[in-house]
């Protein structure tokens, strides 16, 4: 499979049913590659991928325009880490673990200029002579995904997407799993309509919100899909090498 162009394609946006990629090596090649691929998003992992400030400033220095959307899985929900993520770049954060309608808020803040949030000014594309969007411009196009990850969060799913400013709902299968006390298989198993992913699916639906989750591998997106979850990170770059490496290994003589 050769680069595609963006005349030869035209990628997914974040916020629509789209394939994306999650990477934990740091390396800003890999990144570019993985957009030019074709993936519709490529998603830095800064709470356990390897992602510094620095990290993402390289990998968003080498993305490739109008080859899918850069978005950043921030460490924790805290302000400065969200606006230096944004600034570098990305069109998108993921912040992990909010488990209320006040942290939901606070992200919300932090990725938006003001009047909608209190994001300060200061896009560092300036730096490298990339051109800067105006506020009202990167409130249009930014997006803010608050991962619903524990039974608290579950618990606070309604008033959590009401709150003005969510794009999307994004399922950390594994946590929302270890802190339910089952297992990513069984929640992916049961179709009942009071289903823990169900409920986040038909909240999302009814909040008007982009229902998004980490699946990891194409197997687990497919399962992820027939629960109703749209934007999924299919792969991971770890997975996309293993999985490339044992097809070369195929060929070895024994
Ligand atoms: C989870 O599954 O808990 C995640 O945060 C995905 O990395
Ligand atoms: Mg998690």
């Amino acid at each position: 499979m050769g680069y595609v162009t963006a005349e030869e394609r035209k990628p997914r946006g974040f916020r629509e049913s789209s394939s994306g990629v999650w990477c934990d090596d740091v390396s800003p090649g890999m990144v570019a590659r993985l957009a030019r691929l074709g993936f519709d998003w490529v998603c830095l992992d800064a709470q356990h991928g390897g992602y510094s400030r620095t990290e993402i400033i390289d990998a968003a220095r080498s993305f490739p325009a109008g080859l899918g959307e850069l978005v950043v899985r921030v460490a924790t929900c805290d302000f400065a880490a969200i606006g230096a993520a944004l600034d570098a770049g990305a069109s998108a954060v993921i912040v992990p673990q909010i488990e209320s309608p006040a942290q939901a808020e606070r992200a919300v803040a932090a990725t938006f200029y003001p009047p909608v949030g209190e994001r300060s000014m200061g896009q560092l594309s300036r730096i490298w002579g990339g051109s800067t969007m105006a506020a009202e411009e990167a409130n249009r196009s930014t997006t803010c995904a608050v991962m619903i990850e524990s039974a608290a969060a579950l618990r606070s799913v309604e008033e959590i997407a009401a709150v003005s400013g969510v794009d999307q709902l994004f399922v950390g299968p594994n946590d929302l799993s270890l802190s339910l006390g089952t297992t990513v298989q069984a929640l992916l198993d049961d179709d009942s309509e009071t289903s823990p992913l169900a409920r986040i699916v038909r909240v999302g639906e009814e909040h008007g919100r982009t229902v998004g989750g980490f699946a990891g591998t194409p197997e687990l997106a497919d399962r992820f899909r027939e629960r109703g979850i749209s934007c999924v990170a299919v792969a991971t770059d770890l997975w996309i090498t293993a999985e490339g490496t044992r097809a070369a290994l195929r060929s070895r003589s024994s």
